[in-house]
């Protein structure tokens, strides 16, 4: 693991339209994200917060996109915030915010891979554009916007499209997904572990699976995108779309240390924590025993 390491935060909570989501970066670093990695024997930079327009009322929903403008805004300063840390040689972990800042964070990072892998730890597959979400939501949007689909104010930050192949994602713990990214999760081939399939397979071997398949796409890196509402909500309570039936803290911890161990993971972005609804901020202290697994916390 590259133990050169910037921590960026991201108070956006434009991509969804329940406020609170924005003080997900507060909560984790509250939580102790620094002290935890530094433990770790991380040389981290902290860069702080990015500063996100904030406006108190909605900026409109024309074209079936929410805050539209500020959205890609705050997306564009991120990218080229992520952009200097990568070309710096740093791994750069990004703290949510909702999950419409992976759009940036993609951005970034992808100009500096020839052929980057994705694995995106949701329970929504974020493949919407405007002509197919319920929502308007942007944070439903961010990974058909790095495939090149959607608003081009979106899929063209920084100014190249597309940011990943479909053939490089891997979407896992999938439990609420839209008619319009089941179609282009099927004519596009995304490989998906819907939590059907983890179930039936186990972790262990769902996450075996995952890596194998990345390899075989010859990935030249790994971009981990965990958005918290994989989690149960009844252990991550705190986050803005809670759905029944999520991965416990114990099997994503498992999920962490096998990407650990994979020395695969090149980035990692922790979104959708909302300590608004959360008890005690125990998402936020979830999300970082997690990045504690992923970057290398060990037992023996
Ligand atoms: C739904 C939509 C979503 C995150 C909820 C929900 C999308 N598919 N994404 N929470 N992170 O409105 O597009
Ligand atoms: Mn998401
Ligand atoms: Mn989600
Ligand atoms: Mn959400």
């Amino acid at each position: 693991m590259n133990k050169q390491l910037s921590i960026i935060g991201v108070p956006m909570d434009l991509g969804q339209n329940r406020r609170g989501v924005d003080m997900g970066p507060s909560a984790i670093r509250y939580a102790g994200v620094i002290e935890r990695l530094e433990q770790l024997k991380y040389q981290i930079e902290d860069l702080g917060d990015l500063v996100i327009s904030r406006p108190t009322e909605e900026k409109g929903k024309k074209d079936n996109l929410r805050n539209l403008d500020e959205v890609a805004e705050g997306n564009i300063t991120l990218a080229q915030e992520v952009d200097k840390i990568v070309e710096q040689g740093r791994f750069p972990l990004v703290l949510g915010g909702d999950h419409s800042i992976a759009m940036g964070t993609l951005a970034g990072i992808s100009k500096h891979y020839e052929n980057l892998g994705v694995i995106w730890y949701d329970a929504h597959a974020d493949l919407n554009s405007g002509e197919t979400s319920p929502s308007g939501n942007i944070h439903g949007m961010p990974l058909a916007v790095s495939l090149g689909i959607g608003h081009e104010k979106l899929t063209n930050i920084l100014d190249y499209q597309p940011k990943i192949k479909p053939e490089n994602i891997v979407i896992i713990g999938a439990r609420s997904v839209d008619e319009g990214e089941r179609e282009l999760i099927k004519e596009k081939g995304v490989k998906v572990y819907t939590m059907h399939e983890v179930d039936r397979l186990g972790m262990s071997e769902v996450m075996q699976e995952s890596l194998e398949y990345l390899e075989g796409r010859n990935v030249d890196g790994v971009h981990l995108s965990l958005d918290l509402d994989s989690l149960d909500p009844e252990e991550a309570p705190g986050v803005g779309t809670p759905v029944m039936g999520g991965f416990s803290y114990r099997e994503s911890h498992l999920a962490m240390e096998m990407l650990n161990e994979s020395e695969k993971i090149t980035s990692a972005e922790f979104v959708e924590v909302n300590p608004i609804l959360d008890e005690k901020n125990k998402t936020a202290s979830m999300a970082v025993g997690l990045m504690g697994s992923l970057l290398g916390e060990k037992l023996k």
